[in-house]
């Protein structure tokens, strides 16, 4: 927590005093404040509950009767269809980008890497949560085979469905991406994924909301910036909806 991050919050929130909130977004200073308050954020959030501090994690018993399915509920693709039909036997996980040895993974692939299970509480912002069990390999372990470079700043997740005629996609930092709760999940509540939540394979991202979970995931992208992903702010609900890029919780 720095003065000058200090000092953009404090100016963000007398430019807001000022009254003139339906125009902040359009301006190029208010966009700079709000990125200094999220980075205030992101730091005093890091400082308070450290960098490797776990989510909460819960007993079977205490796991919600349904892990309800939220934003695109399956895939419109005939290729998408197909795959579900078979046990998404053809379907690939590219690791790409600035990494030296770039990875194409099968759903056997994902399955023999060592796994983690957690039970933990997704917190949609629409207020909603839900507790459940989730398995899969540690995204790090990915990042590591696939020996991610020096100029790598943020991973970007892609996804194969669209929502309001866009790919879904999510971006994260090094820190979450090497969170020991970051997995890229293909079991819920000990069976396969469901098609409502993700199918094949889904983030979880512990210590996120819930829009951070990039669901239907074809591949993770190690890029040095998100200037040029998307509309530029790290993700669809950030480029559509202004949603925070870091949602830490
Ligand atoms: N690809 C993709 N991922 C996504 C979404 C989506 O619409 N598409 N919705 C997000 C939101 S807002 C939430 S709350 C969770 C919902 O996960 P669930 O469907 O398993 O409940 O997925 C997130 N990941
Ligand atoms: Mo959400």
């Amino acid at each position: 927590m720095s003065g000058v991050n200090r000092r953009g919050v404090l100016a963000g929130l007398t430019a807001l005093g000022a009254g003139a909130c339906s125009d902040l977004h359009k301006t190029k200073t208010a966009q700079d404040v709000f990125r200094t308050a999220e980075d205030w954020h992101r730091a005093a959030h890091r400082l308070l509950a450290g960098r490797e501090r776990l989510a909460p994690e819960y007993r079977p018993d205490q796991r919600s009767s349904d892990m309800r399915g939220n934003g695109s509920l399956t895939v419109d693709s005939d290729f998408y269809r197909e795959q579900l039909a078979n046990g998404f036997a053809d379907w690939q996980l590219q690791v790409t980008g600035l990494v030296a040895e770039p990875l194409s993974l099968s759903i056997d692939d994902i399955r023999a890497l060592p796994q983690r299970s957690q039970i933990t509480r997704h917190d949609c912002v629409e207020g909603w949560s839900a507790i459940a069990e989730w398995r899969g390999p540690q995204l790090g372990t990915l990042l590591d085979r696939a020996q991610l470079r020096p100029e790598a700043n943020f991973i970007v997740f892609r996804c194969a469905d669209t929502l309001y005629g866009r790919p879904y996609y999510e971006s994260i930092d090094l820190v979450d991406a090497y969170h020991p709760q970051t997995i890229i999940a293909h079991e819920l509540n000990g069976a396969a994924l469901p098609e409502k939540n993700g199918a094949p394979l889904r983030m979880r991202i512990e210590r996120h909301l819930g829009y951070k979970h990039a669901k239907y995931l074809t591949a993770i992208e190690a890029v040095a910036s998100l200037d040029d992903i998307g509309g530029g702010k790290g993700g669809l609900w950030e480029d559509i909806a202004g949603y925070q890029w870091y949602a830490g919780i």
